[in-house]
């Protein structure tokens, strides 16, 4: 990916209009949009005036950032009299999108949110060597079938399987300094089989890769629909509460690694893991595609605000935090596919998740968003935490954002402990 100390205008619009249209994105990846095709010669104004307009949409719900950006570009005209050529035009597109980000940055950091003290930090032996680089009883390939006839183990079959995990289904080495203290947030309601055999898989192999873990699920149980972003906001808050986790391994439930090889590790810079499922035929479904498992350090996290937090039902959310990673100077990595591959299982759309109709009109503003929409804005009831063997279960409310209710009744899990 390109550093985004470049993006420009276009390439906002470009991410804007294109994330919304994930086909069309993919029909113009590697394509240049000739977005100043039209250039002929002394046209400055005419330019700044429509960059303008669509920076006048981009924020328009800000008066104080409007009126500002209205006075930066009223500087910069008086200062021009005609755009020379393209380059110029480039620069100042580059100037007015730095500007707009910057600002919209700089309110990310004035109202940042603050962490909680966690009850417990890790206490390893001072005298423990680090665990290896490469974890040494690593499989490669695995089988993984999530078809079987008699369906998952039981809960508690999956802890007798894993007599070293403590209560709420933390796990670490006893016998060296695992690398990274990662927690693994599920977004979860109402799906118990997959809950079963991602637990039955993922304990064996994450313990094989010397991870010091922890599984927590957030369990909504409002009968609003499915709020999967806010759930992981949660997640992060009520994990730190815990723990001093330094990253998190942000995981839909319905999602099981065939390789061990794809270390869950914390990543330099924030990672989409999910690269290769085998729904999609092990195929990336879009370059920038973010949803289904993806990684961040506890401090990338805080620095983007979190997930926003006014997604209702399905799509967009994962979209909005690539939009935030962007506008952040951050890159996107990905492990590669050979290890990245995902089993998925098979399942209907849930009726209580019907695609978000808000979802593109929220795209549109997810830059001017992200300082008020996140972590520092995240309000939600805790109703219970479980802590069962093989992991923690948070059941929330997440309040609601006043639209009807889900029409389903929902039966909540209460795994046998
Ligand atoms: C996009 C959605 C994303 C979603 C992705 C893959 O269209 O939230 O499809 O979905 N974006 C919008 O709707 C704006 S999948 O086929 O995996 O269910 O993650």
């Amino acid at each position: 990916m390109k550093d985004s100390a470049n993006l420009t205008i276009g390439k906002i619009f470009y991410v804007l209009v294109f994330f919304q249209f994930p086909l069309l994105y993919i029909f113009h990846k590697g394509h240049t949009i000739p977005f100043y095709a039209s250039y002929d010669g002394n046209y400055y104004k005419t330019l700044v005036k429509e960059l303008s307009s669509d920076v006048w949409e981009f924020i328009n719900e800000d008066q104080n950032k409007l009126a500002s950006i209205q006075t930066f570009v009223m500087q910069l005209q008086s200062k021009n009299e005609g755009i020379k050529d393209a380059e110029e035009y480039e620069l100042v597109k580059d100037t007015i999108s730095s500007y707009l980000i910057d600002t919209a940055l700089e309110d990310v950091t004035n109202n940042i949110f603050h962490l909680p003290k966690p009850e417990k930090t890790h206490d390893y032996p001072e005298n423990w060597q680090s665990c290896l680089e490469t974890p040494p009883k690593l499989r490669g390939q695995l089988e993984v079938d999530l078809n079987q006839t008699a369906g998952p183990k039981s809960f508690s079959e999956i802890a007798t399987d894993s007599p070293a995990l403590k209560s709420g289904g933390h796990w670490s080495p006893a016998y060296c300094k695992a690398k990274n203290r990662v927690a693994i947030v599920i977004p979860y309601r109402n799906r118990e089989i997959h809950l079963r055999y991602f637990l039955m898989y993922m304990h064996k192999t994450l313990q094989r890769q010397e991870l010091d873990y922890q599984i927590f699920v957030v369990n909504q149980v409002d009968d609003n629909s499915f709020n999967r972003a806010k759930l992981l906001n949660v997640g992060f808050v009520e994990a730190m509460k815990q723990y001093d986790w330094q990253c998190f391994v942000f995981h839909d439930v319905d999602l099981v690694l065939e390789n061990d090889k794809c270390l869950y590790r914390c990543p330099e810079m924030p990672r989409h893991i999910s690269v290769a499922i085998d729904k999609f035929k092990y195929k990336l479904l879009y370059a920038a595609i973010f949803g289904g498992i993806t990684s961040m350090t506890t401090d990338q996290y805080i620095q983007l605000n979190g997930y926003s937090n006014l997604f209702w039902g399905w799509g967009g959310e994962d979209d909005d935090m690539f939009n935030r990673i962007r506008f952040a100077n951050m890159k996107i990595l990905r492990p590669p596919p050979t290890t990245a591959r995902f089993k998925m299982i098979k399942h209907d759309h849930e009726s209580s998740n019907k695609p978000n109709p808000k979802r593109f009109s929220l795209l549109k503003n997810s830059l001017s968003r992200m300082s008020e929409d996140g972590l520092n804005s995240l309000e939600y009831t805790v109703k219970a935490i479980h802590k069962f063997p093989t992991h923690t279960m948070i059941d929330v409310d997440l309040g609601n954002d006043g639209r009807p209710k889900a029409k389903v009744t929902l039966q909540q899990l209460r795994p046998q402990t």
